[in-house]
């Protein structure tokens, strides 16, 4: 377990609880990188950036071609590859910012990197990545829940400095499970009930139950704002900010919705021991010796 203090609490008590969060929501300065001030600002205030073209169209669908191999990959590459509860296509591939070059060289682009320099007040460096596919009739949900509260748990994630990019590959719409947020959850820390089993991320990235809030906190937030959920083409993408209270559907249409998800943590937030009481997670979940990007 962490030594060091625990800011953020979770899985610990018999009932939930919502807190101020304790870290700012931006870090950085709002006049000098690639956003406006008012965009800067809007993120610190909703907890997310819509961004219409991120990457064009073409750079996409070249994406979605090495996401389609990196799910058919053979031999050591199969490390940090989920199947979805029900079936057995491809939920998750982890890691694709080590397996592939084109990821890597996306993960570091000054498009996307340097919107996480401004927003993160530092360097940054990667701390996950993975694709989801979200396969037709089989891709699952994703249930609401704080991508902080369990880097923070399971990982030793120390503060919220952490900002994640959802990049369309397919189109995003309606119909295919899209994601979800709730605007400005991410001013408040949602303490989670209920122990964190071994070896959860066997279970909990294909159907995650543990360390996500109760109803009623996502009742009380949801009656303060409505839900917001992105639709865009191939290479439109959101920004997120890490504690933000989020979800997406499962895909009841007839095409995949995949999409890349990379995480940005500044490098003044290195991870610690975790501060729940389960070993850390292996690395393909957490990077432990991610170099900042600049240097890469
Ligand atoms: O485990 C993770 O790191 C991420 N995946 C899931 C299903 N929930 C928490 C976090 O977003
Ligand atoms: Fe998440």
């Amino acid at each position: 377990m962490s030594t060091s203090t625990d800011l953020y609490p979770s899985r610990q008590g018999t009932k939930w609880e919502m807190k101020p969060r304790l870290d700012p929501p931006v870090w950085g300065d709002p006049d000098h990188g690639p956003l406006a001030r008012e965009r800067f600002e809007s993120f610190a205030r909703d907890g997310y950036l819509f961004v219409d073209s991120a990457v064009s169209p073409k750079e996409a669908a070249a994406l979605l071609e090495e996401a389609h191999r990196l799910a058919d990959e053979a031999g050591p590459a199969r490390e940090g590859v989920i199947r979805e509860p029900e079936s057995q296509d491809v939920r998750s591939v982890f890691r694709v910012h080590l397996k592939s070059r084109l990821f890597a060289e996306l993960a570091a682009d000054p498009r996307l990197a340097d919107v996480a320099r401004q927003l993160l007040g530092s360097e940054v460096m990667i701390h996950q990545s993975r694709i989801n596919y979200k396969p037709p009739f089989a891709g699952k949900e994703f249930y609401w829940h704080s991508d902080f509260e369990t880097w923070h748990v399971e990982d030793g994630m120390p503060r919220m400095r952490a900002v994640s990019l959802s990049l369309n590959l397919t189109e995003s719409n309606r119909h295919n499970g899209p994601l979800m947020v709730i605007p400005g959850s991410h001013h408040v820390f949602v303490s989670c009930v209920g122990q964190t089993p071994e070896e959860h991320y066997k279970r909990s990235l294909r159907r995650q139950e543990i360390g996500t809030p109760d109803a009623e906190a996502l009742s009380e937030l949801m009656a303060q704002r409505d839900i917001a959920s992105f639709e865009g083409g191939p290479g439109s993408a959101v920004f997120f900010e890490c504690n933000l209270l989020h979800a997406s559907n499962c895909n009841l249409s007839a095409t995949p919705r995949t999409n890349l998800f990379l995480v940005y943590n500044s490098v003044e937030n290195e991870l610690t021991d975790p501060y729940g009481d389960q070993p850390a997670r292996p690395e393909f979940l957490a990077e432990r010796a991610a170099q900042p990007l600049g240097q890469g």
